[in-house]
């Protein structure tokens, strides 16, 4: 650190520099994040030095909390639902996991993840010294149902089903795991980091949330498809004995056993998270997340026409083109100016329509993809 400051003008204009070298979304279909919608960047600034993790001083951010842990507990299928606001999806699976796990005595278990987990999941392997078993994936890239059942032991703490894939936006099966979660007693957790802001406004009815009686605890991530600022993540168990389970003691605190994991955590995100969803309700959700499938099926419409598929017909808002040299097509389209993403397995080229997506960036998006295709042969 300096021995003297600089006055704020070169503060900004160091930070000006700095904020010139990030990329604006407008040309990014890499991420799963997204600018906040304006309400979140008003609401985060009016609470920008509140704590949840004290909320006897900020009694009016902690009420925002409960109200919007209340929405997505409804929007989740369970008004019931408590849990807390999470600095995102992969503090909301650690907690999850570690709720389960802590209602066994033993420490030596395991859990049962499908292949597309997120590497969340590994993290938690690793600090919950949990074996990770990962199941093996259809044709469609959904769990394999026996293979996540010919996992399970007398060891395994909690079967998890992802609600919108990191690399396919796939959905497993939660309803028919949920059938396997109770023969086998074991906790159901939906990992909807992604499809939590999503699957809820798809036409059709998919059986994947606390609909599903076995399902136990949900991590819905308002940082992602919410709109919300970052970091604003979600947690939502049905029972409150699993919540209790993460309770710490503080008692020099106004709120003497904290459940989240952190232990400052921001009223602004609460806030944001509130503002958002207050705003758009489910009308405006419906709006947002249609739109992006529309640009979803324009963007696989158009790659079929310079003759690629995509690997599943998207079933959420990700698009996966089927490629033999996924990386080689990323560096070309990067050159471009393009930030796109690839998976392994199958390979393709990974793009995630956003709500900052548009019908003019997909279009020119293709008219890059379908040269590189053509230069490469
Ligand atoms: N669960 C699922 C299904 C996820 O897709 C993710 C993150 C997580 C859990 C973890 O959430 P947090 O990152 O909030 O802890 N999915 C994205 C990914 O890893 C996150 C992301 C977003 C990455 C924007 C890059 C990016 O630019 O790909």
């Amino acid at each position: 650190m300096r021995d003297q400051g600089i006055s704020e003008e070169e503060v900004m204009e160091g930070l000006q520099r700095m904020r010139e070298r990030d990329l604006s979304y407008h040309r990014i279909f890499s991420s799963m994040c997204t600018p906040p919608h304006p309400i979140a960047l008003l609401a985060h600034e009016k609470f920008q030095e509140t704590n949840l993790g004290d909320p006897g001083l900020f009694p009016g951010s902690a009420e925002l909390e409960l109200q919007a842990v209340g929405m997505m507990a409804e929007l989740l299928g369970y008004p019931d639902a408590c849990g807390y606001l999470s600095t995102g999806g992969t503090e909301s699976n650690i907690q999850a996991i570690r709720a389960a796990r802590n209602g066994y005595s033993f420490r030596d278990g395991n859990i049962v993840v499908p292949k597309s987990a997120h590497f969340s999941f590994d993290k938690i392997g690793d600090l919950l010294s949990l074996d990770i078993r990962k199941a093996d994936l259809d044709d469609d890239l959904k769990v394999d149902l026996s293979s996540a059942e010919s996992l399970i032991d007398d060891k395994t703490v909690s079967l998890v089903g992802i609600a919108g894939t990191t690399e396919f936006g796939q959905i497993d099966p939660i309803d028919e795991m949920g059938e396997i979660a109770a023969d086998y007693g074991v906790h159901l957790h939906v990992d909807a980091a992604f499809g939590g802001f999503v699957i809820p406004f798809l036409e059709g009815d998919w059986r994947w949330d606390f609909r599903v009686e076995a399902v136990t605890s949900i991590t819905i991530d308002p940082h992602k498809m919410g709109m919300a600022t970052i970091p604003g993540g979600g947690l939502l168990f049905r029972r409150p004995e699993d919540l209790e389970r993460l309770a710490a003691y503080a008692p020099y605190l106004t709120l003497a056993r904290p459940k989240a994991l952190t232990g400052t955590r921001s009223g602004a995100a609460a806030a944001a998270i509130w503002a958002v969803m207050n705003h758009l309700g489910k009308a405006g959700f419906k709006e947002v997340v249609g739109r992006c499938m529309d640009l979803s099926r324009r963007m696989v419409d158009g790659a079929r026409k310079v003759g690629i598929e995509p690997v599943i017909e998207p079933v959420t808002n990700v698009v996966t083109l089927r490629m033999d040299d996924p990386e080689g097509v990323r560096a070309d389209l990067l050159e471009r100016r393009w930030r796109v993403s690839t998976t392994r397995s199958p390979k393709a080229l990974r793009l995630i329509l956003m709500p900052h997506s548009t019908a003019e960036s997909v279009d020119l998006f293709l008219e890059d993809l379908g040269d590189v295709v053509k230069r490469r042969g």
